[in-house]
């Protein structure tokens, strides 16, 4: 599980080499609980560079690889993700049961934590449709938590009353994609994913600042 302090996670979608990324996590460092990384990553300073930029800060990192796959490919990529030194992983829920129960019991095993993906932050209409379902298939797989869209907040309140307190809401889609900071977490989510707003700021320390003070004071939601 992530531990909560700020409820601020950083999407790191940038496009930079391992020293420019870690002179910038370091500059933040203390504002984020988490930092999402992803294809940015893998196709820019790839896994080796990954492995470096994770040794080199110490932060939870979360693999959002998409993962929505074949059991066994799945698996291989927990596997390779954890060799990397990823704490937790995001999967999609649309891949179903069958392919879901063994990679996240591998997960398990080697103390990956397992985000299902039940909602977009944009379309997603197929997932929107099945939502119960995908709360439950989440729940009897045990995963970690849940990525639940800041800008459906009807939806992140929904999850929250199914499953209780035991399992953290990711919510992704606050600042550039219209979600106000804050306002996810005011609805039932432990932590609002942020990307764009920070990194492309012109002073982002302060920006993130700011989404730490509007996670902590919520207003206008
Ligand atoms: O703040 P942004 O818009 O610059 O970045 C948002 C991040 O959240 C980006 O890394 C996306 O991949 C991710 N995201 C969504 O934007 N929408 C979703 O529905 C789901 C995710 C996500 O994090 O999936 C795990």
């Amino acid at each position: 599980m992530i531990r909560k302090s700020t409820g601020l996670i950083l999407a790191f979608d940038v496009e930079w080499d391992v020293k420019r990324s870690v002179t910038f996590l370091s500059s933040i460092s203390d504002l984020v609980d988490a930092v999402k990384i992803g294809w940015y990553q893998l196709l820019n300073i790839g896994p080796q560079g990954i492995k470096e930029l994770i040794r080199s800060v110490n932060k939870y990192f979360l693999a959002d690889f998409k993962l929505g796959d074949v059991s066994h490919i799945n698996e291989y990529v927990i596997k390779k993700a954890h060799e990397l030194g990823i704490n937790g992983v995001i999967m999609h829920a649309v891949t179903g049961g069958e392919n879901l129960v063994t990679p996240v019991n591998i997960a398990r095993e080697l103390g990956v934590d397992v985000y299902l993906l039940i909602s977009m932050s944009s379309g997603g209409e197929l997932y929107d449709k099945s939502l119960d379902y995908n709360i439950l298939l989440g729940m009897d797989l045990g995963v970690s938590g849940f990525v639940v869209p800041a800008t459906k907040p009807s939806i992140i309140r929904q999850v929250r009353s199914v499953v209780g307190g035991k399992y953290q809401l990711l919510s992704p889609g606050v600042g550039a994609q219209g979600g106000k900071p804050g306002c996810a977490i005011a609805s039932g989510a432990d932590f609002e994913i942020v990307g764009r707003s920070i990194i492309n700021s012109e002073s982002p320390r302060e920006t993130a600042i700011n989404i730490v003070r509007a996670i902590k004071n919520p207003s206008d939601c």
